[in-house]
C-alpha cells in the first residue's frame, strides 16, 4: 500500500514488559499510530489499513459474497499461522521432556489442513478470488511462507505446489519479497 512505518522486533519471549504498553496481553503485532493510540492483533490491524489505504477495495470487496469468500481464504490463512505458533511453542518453549507429541500432532493437523484447503483454491485459477490479488491471496502466501519458518517439515518436498506456485509468483512483487523475515 505504500503506507510509511517504523517496524520494531520485540520478542514475546523476552520483552513482555515492553509489548504490554501497547497490548495488554502482551501479544504481537501491535500497531501504533502517530496519535498514539494502538490497534492489536492483525485482523483489527488489517481492517484500519485497509480502510486507509485501499478506499476502492479491490483486496477486500466492500459487501456481499465476494467479501465472505475473501475474508474465508484469509480466516483460514490466519488459522494456518496461530497452529504453526502452536506448534513451535509447544516444540521450543517446553522442557523437552514435558513436549506433548498428541499435541503437537493436532495444531499441525490443523496447519495442514488449512494449507490443503488453500492450495485446492490456489489450483482452481491464478487467484483465490476474482481475477486480481486480494487479501485472499495475501494472507495465504504469507500462512504458506510462515509455515516454511516456523514449522519447515511441514512443507518439505512440496506438499502444497499451487499455494508454493501463488507464493513464488507474489514473492517476485518486492510488496511480499520485503517482509521476509531476516533474522538479524
Ligand atoms: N490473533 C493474533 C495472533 C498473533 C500471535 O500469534 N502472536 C504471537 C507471535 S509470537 C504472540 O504474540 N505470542 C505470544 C502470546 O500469544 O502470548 C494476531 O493475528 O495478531
Amino acid at each position: 500500500m505504500d503506507l510509511p512505518y517504523d517496524q520494531r522486533g520485540l520478542s514475546t519471549a523476552d520483552d513482555t514488559a515492553e509489548i504490554a504498553k501497547v497490548n495488554p496481553v502482551a501479544r504481537v503485532p501491535s500497531l501504533l499510530l502517530d496519535d498514539g493510540e494502538s490497534l492489536i492483533d492483525s485482523s483489527a490491524i488489517i481492517d484500519h489499513l485497509l480502510e486507509v489505504g485501499d478506499p476502492g477495495h479491490r483486496l477486500l470487496p466492500a459487501d456481499g459474497a465476494g467479501r465472505r469468500a475473501v475474508l474465508r481464504f484469509a480466516a483460514i490463512g490466519h488459522g494456518v499461522m496461530e497452529k504453526a505458533v502452536s506448534s513451535s511453542y509447544e516444540r521450543n518453549r517446553r522442557p523437552k521432556e514435558k513436549i506433548f507429541d498428541g499435541w503437537v500432532n493436532q495444531v499441525e493437523g490443523q496447519v495442514t489442513g488449512g494449507l490443503a484447503a488453500l492450495n485446492d483454491a490456489a489450483a482452481a485459477g491464478d487467484w483465490l478470488y476474482g481475477d486480481h490479488l486480494t487479501l485472499a491471496d495475501i494472507n495465504a502466501v504469507v500462512a504458506h511462507d510462515f509455515t516454511a519458518t516456523a514449522v519447515p517439515y511441514l512443507v518439505k518436498d512440496n506438499p502444497y505446489p499451487a499455494l508454493a506456485d501463488l507464493s513464488r509468483r507474489c514473492n517476485e512483487q518486492a510488496a511480499f519479497a520485503d517482509t521476509v523475515f531476516k533474522p538479524g
